[in-house]
C-alpha cells in the first residue's frame, strides 16, 4: 500500500504542529515548511517529540517559483495550508503584507496544483472572521460574510478563490471555515494565550498587571487538537465541500479572563468606567489586569459563534471540549512550565 505525502504549509504554527503529530501517527509521510528565521521556529514540533519525524522544505508562499518547486519535489497526495499571516490585530498594520500571504500564497498553492497537473487534495484554512460583522445571530455555511479587517477581507478572497478552482478546474479543494480555536500551543499574542501565560507569570510574581483590549467581545472557543482531526475529515472526504468548525456557544474576553484567574486562587472583580477598567482580587486588592485603548482594533467582531450541524451530519464531528475547559488546560500548562 503506498504512504499518503502530506505537505503542511505552517507546520511549525499551532494547528500545523498538532495536525503533523495526527498524520504521523497515521504513519503518513509528513512534509512541513518552514522559513528561515533569527529565532528557532520548532519549539512546538519539538515539544510533541516529532520535529526529527518532519521532513522540512523551504517555502516562503509568497514566491511562485518556490511553490511550484517545492509541490513538484514532494507532489503531496495531501496539502493542508495553514501558513497565513494570522493576527486580526497585525492585519490592520500590515495590510499588504497579509493579503499577500494570506490571499496571493493561496493563489499560488492552487497554480502549482493547476500548472503541474497534480492528482492532490487541497485544504484551505478558511476562519470564521469572515462572518465580521455579523448578519446572523448563529454562522453557518449559508451566512452571508462581512468582513471587518484586512486578515478577513484576505482570507475571504482566498475562500472564494479555492471555490472557483474546484469549479473551475476540478481541483478536490476544500475550505474549513474554522471559529477561534486555542491551545496549550496558541500564540502569545492571541488574548486566551496572553490572559493564561500572563496571569501565570503574574502570579509566580514576575509580571506586573495585563493590559487588555476590548473585554466584552466575545468568541466560540474551541480546542484545537479537536479542530486539526476536523480538518482531517473535511480533507479525506471524497466530495470536496466547505464546512463550519465550531462549538455553538460563545463567551466574552471577560469571562476567559475570570476562569484563568479562578484557575490561579483568584476571585475577581472589576471597578472603573468603560474603556478604564481595572480588575482586583477581591481578597488582597491585587491589581491583576486593566483595559488599555492601545489593544482596541479600529474595527472589531463582537460576537460570533458557529454551528457545526453540517460537518456533524456529513463527517461525524463534534466537539467535546469547551472554553472554560481550554481556560483551565491553558491555565494549568502556563503555571506548571519553567
Ligand atoms: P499560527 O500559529 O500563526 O501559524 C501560522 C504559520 O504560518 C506559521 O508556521 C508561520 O511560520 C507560517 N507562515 C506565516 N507566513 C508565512 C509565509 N509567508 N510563508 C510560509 N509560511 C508562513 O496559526 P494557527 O493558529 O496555527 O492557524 C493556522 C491557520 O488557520 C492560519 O491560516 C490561520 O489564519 C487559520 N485560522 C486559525 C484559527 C485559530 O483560531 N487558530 C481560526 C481560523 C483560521 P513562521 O513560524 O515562520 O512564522
Ligand atoms: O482576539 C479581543 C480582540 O486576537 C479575540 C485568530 O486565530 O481567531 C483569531 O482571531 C478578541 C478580539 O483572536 C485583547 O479585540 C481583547 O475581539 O485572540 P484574538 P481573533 O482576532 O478572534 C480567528 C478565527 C482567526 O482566524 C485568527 O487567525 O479578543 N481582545 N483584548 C484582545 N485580543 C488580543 N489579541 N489581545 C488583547 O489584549
Amino acid at each position: 500500500m503506498n504512504i499518503p505525502k502530506v505537505l503542511i504549509t505552517g507546520v511549525t504554527g499551532q494547528d500545523g504542529s498538532y495536525l503533523a503529530r495526527d498524520l504521523l501517527n497515521k504513519n503518513y509521510k509528513v512534509y512541513g515548511t518552514i522559513r528561515r528565521g533569527a529565532s528557532p521556529k520548532t519549539f512546538r514540533l519539538e515539544e510533541l517529540g516529532i520535529v526529527n519525524k518532519v521532513n522540512f522544505f523551504s517555502l516562503e508562499l509568497t514566491e511562485l517559483a518556490n511553490v511550484v518547486h517545492v509541490l513538484n519535489e514532494i507532489k503531496p497526495d495531501y496539502i493542508y495550508n495553514l501558513a497565513a499571516q494570522s493576527f486580526v490585530g497585525d492585519s490592520f498594520l500590515h495590510p499588504h503584507y497579509t493579503s499577500s500571504i494570506n490571499y496571493l500564497g493561496v493563489l499560488n498553492i492552487l497554480e502549482a496544483i493547476k500548472l503541474l497537473k497534480l492528482d492532490t487534495r487541497f485544504y484551505q484554512a478558511s476562519t470564521s472572521e469572515m462572518y465580521g460583522d455579523i448578519k446572523e445571530q448563529i454562522q453557518n455555511e449559508d451566512t452571508p460574510f462581512n468582513p471587518i479587517s484586512p486578515y478577513a477581507i484576505s482570507k475571504l478572497a482566498a475562500h472564494y478563490l479555492v471555490k472557483n478552482y474546484r469549479i473551475a478546474y476540478n481541483i478536490h479543494a476544500c475550505s474549513g471555515i474554522l471559529f477561534n480555536h486555542e491551545s496549550e500551543f496558541r500564540g502569545r499574542e492571541f488574548v486566551t494565550k496572553k490572559i493564561s501565560s500572563w496571569l501565570s507569570d503574574l502570579k509566580k510574581g514576575n509580571k506586573g498587571p495585563l493590559p487588555l483590549g476590548a473585554l466584552d467581545s466575545s468568541r466560540d472557543w474551541g480546542y484545537a487538537p479537536e479542530y486539526v482531526k476536523a480538518m482531517q475529515l473535511i480533507n479525506e472526504s471524497d466530495t470536496p465541500d466547505d464546512y463550519v468548525v465550531a462549538t455553538n456557544t460563545n463567551y466574552t474576553v471577560r469571562q476567559f479572563l475570570e476562569w484563568c484567574c479562578y484557575e490561579l486562587g483568584y476571585e475577581i472583580e472589576f471597578s472603573g468606567s468603560k474603556n478604564k477598567e481595572v480588575c482586583y482580587d477581591k481578597k488582597t486588592g491585587l491589581k491583576l489586569a486593566y483595559v488599555d485603548e492601545k489593544y482596541f482594533r479600529p474595527s472589531d467582531v463582537k460576537k460570533l459563534v458557529g454551528s457545526y450541524k453540517k460537518i456533524k451530519n456529513d463527517l461525524n464531528w463534534e466537539p467535546k471540549i469547551f472554553a472554560k475547559d481550554i481556560a483551565i488546560i491553558m491555565t494549568k500548562y502556563d503555571y506548571e512550565k519553567k
